[in-house]
């Protein structure tokens, strides 16, 4: 083994004192997450040798201290695991392997070292079974990043969090940086060991405080570039595109002193955090300012900010939710879906190369079902980061369960000319998610939220993971059901209450694929018509005859023409549109018979007494786990979500199936209540 310096993080120390790094502690009265005591225990019990030097390698060795004083070591003698740097590998990325009885982790810098000890700690005891051949982990992403719409003031709408569900941030408190970060560094902990490694730390909707952040609070975002750095995870900041304005009175992008703010105030940044990672921007997007006030393209907005950056290694996040909130209802002609691609597929190539444009999964807004968005087909010269909801702000806001992965995985798996072209997976530049997690005892709110961040990173780190396998490493690290009395018992009941529950969510909640339906604002619980006379671009036109919105190309919208063939055709074409996206894409009678045979009205009362049905089976599966099979208190906050859960989807089943059979005056087939 060679070990060389660590090129990429070798830079702030992350012990600037000398004293050694100290791994984060568990946090008394605070859930442990996936990494308990018992995670390390397989590293914790043997004999380990950390090769290398860095501040990565620093933390890797505080790590496998921290688990051998936990779990005994294993005393003096040959190694039973080597962990080393090595130059056959490249940055993040490590091999591992295991022959005459030691396993070896090879890795290409100090990330890699890292990760490569999670992994170890994932493999459990089977690390240190039968030999096999060295097997090379290397990041599909270079940036698998976490970010968060924490605010910094106490926003009187959105709270500390915008869309947050699991209480404060864990970075800021009323208006201050929180003194104590302990929880931070718990956290930065957690999201390395998932292989994240970029974090924004504030809301991309930036009001007159967290602007601040940007110049006069420097300070702030350096304290938590000092608690992420130790975990390889690099900060980034949310900034106003206006932010010029304050000293120049302009924003404007092609302004050459503006231009020369921007490399100004970033140069001050990186004086502050050499390692910063770039500026996240949500621009002429819901009333924040951008490039539209001076007549310029988003290219030109983006630019001017990856410009000043650019001398640094920084990078853009350029947010492509860029949609008119204030259209008119009655106007049939506007389409929110067809925005996104309106506004940017014409500027393809234009972007400089440090910006990468971030795009929701979907066209409208996160939805429990949407297409795909086209934007992400349609851009072939430009980065594309594709961005998704981890907090569950329209999937039951961590008080449902509803488990992501699958859905990720599905968005990750479409191939969007077709099944011989390429894959999102593939075609993506990285990932971004929006965080579940908050100073909550649990962190997600939902216990079994946590599951979700997880996914999110192992899916950012190897987007074709099965989210079934994510989901038992999950299981595995957060409940070490072979320390239990009935791992088979622990582990059927959560996967029977969590593989599956996303589609559950979606068979109670807004029919195929329509969306919304959501109580306006807050967003939780059922609202049919909540949104339908809004400016905000969310319709469903139900009326006595039928339901669904018409994007197709030939009587619609156009949306459906985005895409490329196969799929302009196959959306574009109510005959050939998948199911679940029929009312997405097409105003269709309740008579229209979908493929499974059934008409859509008998489809939505189907699927709703389903969906409710199968909640009730998810909370008496979980009430019927003995006592002491999960700790007592994770045991109670799940039942206690399900219940309300329990109660929400019976909600949303009478509704929705009211609203619908009222409006066409169809009867249920089976003769169900309906109210
Ligand atoms: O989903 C919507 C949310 C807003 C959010 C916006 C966005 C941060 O309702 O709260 O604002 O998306 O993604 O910018």
């Amino acid at each position: 083994m060679n070990p060389r310096p660590d090129p990429r993080t070798d830079g702030p120390s992350s012990a600037p004192s000398g004293a050694p790094f100290q791994v984060p502690g568990w946090v008394p009265g605070v859930h442990p997450a996936w990494l308990p005591p018992s995670a390390m225990r397989s590293v914790g019990r043997r004999r380990v040798q950390v090769h290398g030097d860095g501040p990565l390698v620093a933390t890797v060795r505080a790590e496998v201290g921290q688990a051998q004083a936990h779990h005994g070591g294993a005393g003096d003698g040959p190694p039973d695991l080597v962990l080393a740097l090595s130059p056959a590998e490249p940055p993040d990325a490590f091999a591992v392997s295991r022959a005459a009885g030691v396993t070896t982790v090879a890795a290409g810098d100090g990330a890699g070292l890292l990760y490569g000890l999670f992994h170890v700690a994932r493999l459990g005891e089977a690390a240190f079974g039968e030999p096999f051949p060295p097997r090379a982990h290397r990041p599909a992403y270079e940036r698998r990043m976490v970010q968060h719409w924490d605010n910094v003031d106490v926003h009187p709408v959105m709270g500390q969090v915008e869309r947050g569900y699991a209480g404060g941030s864990l970075f800021w408190d009323d208006g201050a940086l929180r003194a104590d970060l302990t929880r931070a560094a718990a956290y930065a902990r957690l999201l390395a060991s998932v292989g994240i490694n970029a974090v924004s730390v504030n809301n991309v909707n930036v009001h007159a405080t967290e602007a601040l952040l940007l110049t006069d609070r420097l300070g702030d975002v350096a304290t938590l570039a000092e608690v992420f750095r130790p975990y390889g995870i690099r900060v980034h900041l949310s900034v106003s595109f206006a932010a010029p304005a304050r000293d120049l009175g302009t924003a404007d992008p092609l302004d050459p002193r503006v231009a020369a703010w921007w490399a100004l105030a970033t140069d001050r940044v990186y004086e502050a955090v050499p390692d910063f990672g770039g500026y996240v921007v949500k621009a002429d997007s819901e009333g924040q300012p951008g490039p539209f006030a001076y007549g310029r393209s988003h290219a030109d907005g983006a630019n001017v900010l990856a410009a000043a950056i650019a001398p640094h290694g920084g990078v853009v996040h350029w947010r492509a939710f860029v949609y008119n909130h204030r259209q008119d209802w009655r106007d049939r002609g506007t389409d929110r879906a067809r925005a996104a691609h309106d506004h940017f597929a014409p500027l393809d190539g234009q972007f400089l190369d440090n910006v990468v444009l971030q795009v929701k999964h979907g066209p409208i807004d996160f939805q429990a079902r949407e297409p795909v968005s086209p934007v992400i087909a349609a851009m072939p010269g430009t980065r594309v980061a594709v961005e998704l909801q981890v907090t569950q702000e329209y999937t039951g806001q961590q008080r449902h369960v509803c488990h992501l992965g699958p859905m990720w995985s599905e968005v990750l798996g479409f191939a969007p000319w077709g099944a011989d072209g390429p894959a999102v997976a593939g075609i993506a530049d990285g990932l971004t998610g929006v965080s579940n997690a908050g100073d909550d005892p649990f962190w997600t709110g939902h216990p079994l939220a946590q599951a979700n961040l997880y996914a999110f990173g192992r899916l950012a780190w190897d987007p074709h993971l099965d989210p079934v396998g994510v989901l038992d490493e999950w299981i595995d690290l957060t409940f070490a059901p072979d320390t239990t009395a009935d791992p088979g018992l622990l582990r059927g009941t959560l996967h029977a209450v969590m593989d599956d529950s996303w589609r559950t969510y979606e068979r109670y909640t807004a029919p195929l694929g329509i969306g919304f339906m959501v109580r306006p604002g807050h967003h939780y619980g059922p609202d049919v018509d909540g949104y339908e006379y809004t400016p905000w671009g969310t319709y469903h036109f139900a009326d006595r005859d039928g339901v669904g919105v018409d994007r197709s190309t030939a009587t619609g919208t156009g949306f459906a023409g985005q895409y490329p063939p196969p799929w302009s055709r196959v959306y574009g074409s109510p005959r050939e549109c998948p199911d679940e996206l029929l009312l997405f894409f097409h105003h269709v009678p309740y008579g229209h018979v979908l493929h499974d045979g059934t008409t859509v009205i008998q489809h939505i009362y189907d699927t709703h007494f389903a969906g409710a049905e199968e909640v009730a089976r998810m909370r008496r599966l979980w009430s019927r786990l003995p006592a002491g099979l999960v700790d007592p208190a994770v045991a109670e906050r799940v039942a206690e979500r399900l219940d309300e859960q329990l109660r929400s989807a019976r909600e949303w089943r009478d509704q929705i199936n009211t609203y619908f059979h009222r409006k066409s005056g169809v009867p249920d087939a089976h003769g169900r209540r309906i109210h």
